[in-house]
């Protein structure tokens, strides 16, 4: 079977580099690019932590951008920290950031050449916000026609969101959030564009019982991922006391079997607006999308398992 092409496009936070791992065992997926958006991060540890890790999988020829779009909504200076923690840990001292996979241009840039350069559609998964996306299809409209697909970890549609900030009013989630405009743009561009929105990943938190099942896998690479869930325990007591599988579910989606995902299909509008900016909610008068509107947790968490089995990451020994 043809491998299928794929972009990913993360913002560095812990969830973000376990899902580049999994992505990484995937056998069925050929990673052609990272870009970095500098969200939910700081871009100069999640450009170190991706290297590190594409060293880990021998996946050299993948080229790393970082973008240089920047949203009106900072997250929060402890959330951006956090990620700096998988920086301090053996596997990923040892492990080595190759400086020449990094390219110059900016994010959105990069993912453009390898859109239009792809002889096969380009599937773009994103786990952060949508701003390089949406900014390279606004500037190059025929960039469409060589996407298949599009996988966004983003929204929330049915259930309530996850921005707590004084001028607004809890209706949006984070990454819709940073670039409220993105979002707004994304949805327009009307690509085939599956939403992983908190409606399906509410239902993945990082609880104790999975850490527990987690350590009992005893792989190199499930030691590794259960040290960098172990640092989501203590998470963000600030106003959000779990953490959630959010962009490792939108992962999945490549690769777990549909009977484990619930899918609606309707049309939706983005907010860019206070007090409800980066609200993303159905309107007759919307976009047309889909979203994942429940996942089968045992399922999925099943498929992380089998994962994280892989025998892909050859530069990892014991850690
Ligand atoms: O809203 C979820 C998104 C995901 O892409 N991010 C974290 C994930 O990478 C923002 C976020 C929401 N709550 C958070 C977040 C928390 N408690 N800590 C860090 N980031
Ligand atoms: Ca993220």
């Amino acid at each position: 079977m043809p491998k299928q092409p794929v972009i990913f496009d993360h913002d560095g936070g812990i969830d973000d580099l376990l899902s580049l791992i999994l992505l990484l065992c995937m056998p069925h997926i050929e990673l052609k690019a990272v870009c970095i958006t500098p969200a939910d991060c700081y871009p100069d540890d999640a450009l170190e932590s991706t290297l590190k890790i594409l060293h880990m999988f021998n996946a050299t020829d993948v080229k790393v951008a970082v973008g240089n779009i920047i949203g009106p909504n900072p997250f929060p200076a402890d959330w951006r920290a956090q990620p700096r923690f998988c920086r301090a840990l053996p596997a990923f001292l040892r492990s080595t950031a190759d400086q020449l996979q990094c390219v110059s241009e900016p994010a959105h840039a990069l993912m453009k050449q390898v859109i239009e350069s792809s002889s096969e559609p380009v599937t773009v998964l994103m786990t952060g916000p949508a701003s390089n996306l949406a900014a390279a299809v606004q500037q190059t409209t025929a960039l469409k026609q060589n996407i298949a697909r599009v996988v966004w970890m983003g929204g929330a549609i049915d259930v309530r969101g996850n921005v707590a900030m004084h001028d607004h009013n809890g209706t949006a989630e984070w990454n819709a959030y940073w670039h409220p405009q993105a979002t707004y743009d994304l949805l327009a561009a009307e690509l085939p564009l599956l939403l992983v929105p908190l409606d399906a990943t509410n239902r993945l938190p990082v609880s104790w019982d999975f850490l527990q099942a987690l350590s009992e896998i005893g792989t190199p690479l499930s030691e590794l991922a259960g040290q960098c869930w172990a640092a989501t325990v203590t998470a963000i007591p600030a106003y959000e006391f779990t953490y959630f599988m959010w962009d490792v579910l939108a992962t999945c989606v490549l690769g777990v079997a549909p009977d484990a995902l619930t899918v609606s299909k309707g049309k939706c509008l983005a907010s860019v607006r206070t007090p409800n900016a980066g609200q993303i909610w159905q309107e007759s008068t919307g976009f047309e999308c889909e979203w994942l509107c429940d996942a089968d947790a045992p399922k999925v968490i099943n498929y992380i398992f089998q994962l994280l089995k892989s025998k892909k990451a050859v530069n990892l020994s014991n850690c």
